[in-house]
């Protein structure tokens, strides 16, 4: 690799790290890499991605993006891999232009280290003092009023209007910029070994969802050959719980991709969302070949 190294993958790290590590790998892969300055986050922290591109013009682009829920810790080495993957094999950037982003929510997931393992929204200002903060991924504009709870200290309360977020607003305006491209949007989140796709507010089966269900399955059958895993691929709605206003469902139904994903890791630790770093690698060692799946199934269908 070069004068470059790879991440960390043997502990979590912070916010700070996370950024440092994306300007090394600029610096370093400065031909093939872009950065994205997606926002300024309500505590006026810059919110870093990362473009990975051969620089031809027209190609199709994938999208990734982790820890927009705070507490999720195993889900933004998962970015981290995909961006050590892509900047050491051309063959990936021929493929697609990847964006990436590997901390979605830096407020939160800082937060989430320094105060709260167990925070998940934003740390943006409530009424109610004791209850700050947004589920971001209750907060993106599609469907945003249709069902959401209105007590600002619920975890999964969806502010006062949607994009009230501007981490949320840099994601969704960026995802509508580059929708020409863009053939695959994923959101990596932790836990429940799941590969969820749209709808959330619904079990109504949407256009392409076999596509979908081969594309998802693809991937889970490249995830279980590394170490047995055995993630399900389901309707959001049906896997879960209801939802409206998140991220796949927006990048889906505003017609920015065909295929939308959000992944759940696998779980661990006391809660669930607070593995050991011992859990990192095997993680990334089985995630990104399902990962590496997708992408080839969705740009050959
Ligand atoms: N899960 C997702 C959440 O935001 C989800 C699940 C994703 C539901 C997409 C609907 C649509 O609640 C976690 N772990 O955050
Ligand atoms: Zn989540």
């Amino acid at each position: 690799r070069g004068t470059a190294r790879a991440a960390a993958y043997d502990r979590f790290l912070d916010y700070m790290e996370v950024h440092m590590f994306i300007h090394e790998v600029m610096d370093t892969y400065y031909d093939i890499t872009h950065h994205l300055d997606l926002a300024n986050t309500t505590l006026g922290q810059g919110m870093h991605g990362i473009k990975i591109t051969n620089g031809q013009p027209g190609q199709k682009a994938v999208w990734f993006d982790c820890a927009i829920h705070a507490r999720e810790w195993l889900s933004t080495p998962v970015c981290l891999r995909i961006i050590d993957e892509v900047v050491a094999n051309p063959a990936l950037r021929d493929l697609a232009d990847w964006y990436i982003l590997p901390v979605a929510n830096p407020d939160g997931y800082d937060y989430s280290f320094t105060d709260d393992r167990f925070w998940r929204k934003t740390r943006s200002p409530n009424p109610d003092a004791n209850c700050p903060g947004t589920d971001p991924n209750r907060n993106f504009d599609f469907l945003w009023d249709a069902g959401n709870p209105t007590d600002y200290c619920s975890e999964v309360y969806p502010g006062t209007g949607a994009f009230s977020e501007p981490e949320v607003k840099g994601i969704g305006n960026l995802i509508l910029d580059i929708a020409d491209n863009l053939v695959l949007y994923v959101a990596v989140h932790s836990y429940g070994e799941m590969i969820l796709y749209p709808y959330g507010h619904t079990v109504e089966p949407v256009p392409n969802v076999d596509q979908l269900i081969a594309a998802g399955t693809a991937s889970a059958d490249a995830i279980a050959a590394v170490a047995g895993t055995a993630y399900t691929v389901e309707n959001s709605a049906s896997g879960l719980y209801f939802t409206y206003g998140a991220s796949d469902d927006f990048a889906y139904g505003r017609g920015a991709v065909e295929f939308a994903y959000t992944f759940e890791l696998s779980a661990g630790g006391s809660g669930g969302f607070d593995p050991p770093a011992s859990q990192i690698q095997p993680t990334v060692d089985e995630v990104w070949p399902g990962i590496l799946a997708l992408v080839e199934y969705v740009l050959s269908n």
